[in-house]
């Protein structure tokens, strides 16, 4: 997969060196490229933002260096892109959102920082990217780089060979719509606290019960929103419920 990230701050990104990403990108699995929006500027101070029409409070990024930057990538491969442009205005960032982009051979990323981008970038990428704006959630960040960040991690993740067990990520919260049950290893005793009998049991049937059990538990407690979705999908579970 190619990953292209334009921001004011390419070094925010510097963790895309490290860990599984870094490796999947030295293993060849993942060209992802940072690109400095600056570049696309040809004023002596290199000006990204300007004052909103219509008055208000803070700055708007200007639409010349986004257009700029953005018909600079698109000319350079087949593939129709996926312009994500995270912000705190979008559709949310959803395990389904994080397949779906997975499937994708092209994303780039817009980091808008201040009030936003000029709205007329969204339509000109729109001839020739999948443009979509997506959140992680109903809170404010300073900018798209620490989204894009999450973002990528939860695409790349999901791409064979990045991960070295592919096993796990079905079993993870979210994958079936529910949180993940509690895990536990060595010691079986710590600070005077057990580890659930049952899981030392080795009656598999008892061990899989008790985790839906508490899955179901701690999604009841954590995320209501959650449970109502899976218990219509699973009948069985209604009876688990708390
Ligand atoms: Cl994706 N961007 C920004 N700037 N703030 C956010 C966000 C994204 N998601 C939640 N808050």
């Amino acid at each position: 997969m190619r990953i292209d990230v334009v921001s004011i701050f390419p070094d925010y990104l510097a963790p895309l060196d490290l860990s599984l990403i870094g490796k999947a990108r030295r293993d060849g699995l993942l060209d992802i490229r940072v690109h400095d929006l600056r570049v696309f500027t040809h004023d002596r101070h290199r000006t990204v933002d300007d004052t909103p029409y219509g008055g208000g409070a803070g700055m708007v990024m200007k639409p010349e260096p986004w257009g700029e930057a953005l018909d600079a990538l698109a000319t350079q491969g087949d593939p129709r892109p996926v312009l994500i442009v995270p912000g705190p205005g979008g559709e949310p960032l959803t395990q389904r959102t994080a397949r779906e982009l997975a499937d994708r051979e092209w994303l780039v990323f817009a980091c808008g920082r201040y009030e936003g981008i000029d709205e007329r970038v969204y339509e000109h990428a729109a001839d020739r990217m999948d443009v979509r704006v997506v959140s992680l959630g109903d809170y404010v960040l300073n900018g798209g780089e620490v989204a894009a960040l999450a973002i990528i991690e939860a695409v790349a993740r999901l791409l064979p060979g990045v991960i070295g067990n592919a096993a796990s990520l079905d079993e993870e919260s979210h994958e079936d719509g529910l949180l993940e049950y509690p895990v536990y290893t060595k010691p079986a005793q710590w600070q005077g606290r057990a580890v659930p009998d049952v899981l030392l049991s080795g009656d598999h049937g008892a061990i899989a019960r008790w985790r839906r059990e508490q899955q179901l538990h701690r999604t009841a407690r954590r995320r209501p929103d959650l449970l109502h979705a899976s218990a219509a999908a699973d009948p069985d579970d209604l009876a688990l419920v708390p």
